[in-house]
């Protein structure tokens, strides 16, 4: 047996010793950020995940984050995927999402339905800030939650009793755009004594059509106002009775004590019941669990298809926004506060899919978000949450030149098409590969006239082919993102 000599014992024992101190440093110094992205269903989440991960993972290959700091400065080392956190959250699927973005043909991810989550360990050197002085390598832990911004809609519900809700709702349906498809199910309600004793197989019937209408006010009409929010995304709440209800028409006009003294079981005492049940345990819940953990938030807006939609449908997205913003507008004397105590302290607006728009209609495009958001933005602004707004494409499908028209130089967008958001406008474009100016993007907030005289082309893109896992996915401005929201954690 070979002997050891008492100075490699000692040294193996330093060794350790250090090893055991970097380690207890290292776990005191790491940075942690819980980052939530979040926007309408279609707004453009997944990609924009992906894509974030794409660029960091593959950092090096082709890269183009030359706005971002760590990058720019060279103290990013690499990041990798490590398991998430919360084992009961469903995991983000960045896998099936870059597969269909790189296979041929390219295709886009499937739409995704409810919560998940991702983590990212990244590792960069500290150059400026006191780390660098005690390591040569730290790791930014990066935990990365989709959501759905539909759960966002249902936070007014909460200050709101069944009544009131009921009546704002009532409004809405009974107004254009919604009041053509809403009089058939208005009408069947008109039927109902709400003090008969309630039959839960009619309630859940006409809940369902109530969920067949905000599912063609969304899709249909391209309407962003849509409550409660779980009913069209779900999640492991589909099929539960407390997604069994809906807006009552006519109770301001029934005597005050009569309502409140409504059994549980008539119809209106059930619809009473199961409404607050849900403002407890679906909304107060997801804020309690999920919302209150973030401390940056990016908020993916498409304005891009609400503008091709129309008037109605772009007034219901600056609605919707108002209603979204809500949860951010948290200062002192917000409703929010005195419910929770978030801790956000970055915020993001991404007008998504800029490469839709020829570049130089990115600067109106960023202005029109921040006219959708203006008030909210200032009022946070004021309550020192860093607030920012940035045209992006997560993944840009198109690349961009100038034509002539008419001896003209104008400029255009070229990609290949899988159609027309108008769906009638579909035929004839599908799969080719064609050559556009879009239009204009209106940089205020459009008014009667801008309706009348201005279209927007707008068309979907396939992603570009050609594509390659290990490379970074072409994008506009996702390193201006990534400056924003992380490299003040990674000096
Ligand atoms: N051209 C272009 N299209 C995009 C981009 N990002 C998203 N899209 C388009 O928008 C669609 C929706 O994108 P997703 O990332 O699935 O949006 P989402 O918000 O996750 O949608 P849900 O999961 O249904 O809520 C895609 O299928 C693409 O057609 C982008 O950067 N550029
Ligand atoms: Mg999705």
């Amino acid at each position: 047996m070979a002997l050891i000599s008492k100075s490699t014992l000692k040294k193996r024992g330093l060794d350790k010793l250090k090893h055991k101190a970097n380690e207890l440093l290292n776990r005191t110094l790491d940075q942690h950020v819980t980052l939530a992205v979040t926007g309408l269903s279609r707004s453009g989440k997944t990609a924009f995940i992906t894509s974030l991960v794409n660029q960091l993972i593959n950092e090096g290959n082709g890269t183009k984050l030359s706005f971002f700091d760590p990058v720019h400065n060279g103290n990013f080392i690499a990041a990798k995927r490590v398991p998430q956190k919360h084992y009961h959250v469903p995991r983000f699927d960045y896998d099936s999402a870059i597969s269909a973005l790189t296979s041929e043909p390219a295709t886009w991810p499937e739409p995704t339905h409810g919560i998940s989550e991702l983590r990212l360990a990244i590792r960069y050197q500290p150059k400026n800030s006191i780390l660098k002085y005690a390591t040569d390598m730290a790791t930014l832990t990066l935990d990365i939650t989709d959501y759905p911004g539909e759960w966002l809609l249902d936070l007014p519900m909460l200050k709101q009793t069944y009544q009131e809700w009921s009546q704002q709702t009532y409004s809405l349906m009974t107004s254009s755009p919604r009041a053509e498809y809403s009089n058939s199910f208005l009408a069947k309600l008109n039927e109902i004594d709400p003090f008969a004793c309630a039959s839960e197989e009619l309630l859940s019937e006409l809940a369902q059509e109530y969920t067949a209408l905000l599912h063609t006010f969304r899709h249909q009409l391209g309407l962003s106002v849509i409550q409660p929010g779980r009913f069209i995304l779900p999640g492991d709440l589909a099929g539960a009775p407390i997604l069994e209800f809906f807006p009552f028409p006519g109770l301001d006009k029934l005597d005050a004590n009569d309502y409140q003294n409504a059994p549980d079981d008539s119809f209106i005492g059930m619809l009473r019941s199961r409404y607050l049940e849900y403002k407890e345990q679906v909304v107060r819940k997801f804020y309690r669990e999920h919302f209150l953990r973030f401390d940056r938030q990016i908020v993916l807006a498409d304005c891009l298809k609400s503008l091709n939609k129309g008037k109605e449908s772009f007034a219901d997205l600056e609605l919707a926004m108002s209603m979204i913003l809500e949860s951010y507008n948290y200062g002192k004397s917000g409703f929010f506060s005195r419910l929770f105590s978030p801790k956000i302290d970055k915020l993001l607006f991404g007008a998504t899919k800029a490469d839709h728009v020829t570049p130089e209609q990115h600067g109106p495009l960023v202005a029109l978000l921040n006219q959708l958001i203006h008030q909210n933005k200032q009022h946070l602004n004021y309550e020192s949450v860093q607030v920012k707004t940035l045209a992006i494409a997560s993944v840009k499908a198109t690349q961009s030149g100038m034509s002539k028209h008419k001896g003209i130089d104008v400029p255009v967008i070229q990609g290949q098409s899988i159609g027309h958001a108008n769906l009638e406008e579909s035929a004839g474009i599908f799969g080719q590969k064609i050559t556009v100016f879009p239009g204009a993007v209106p940089s205020q907030l459009p008014n009667d006239d801008y309706w009348q005289s201005n279209s927007f082309n707008f068309i979907e893109f396939a992603p570009l082919s050609g594509l390659n896992k290990q490379q970074c996915l072409p994008h506009v401005r996702m390193d201006q993102v990534l400056q924003f929201l992380l490299a003040d954690k990674m000096i």
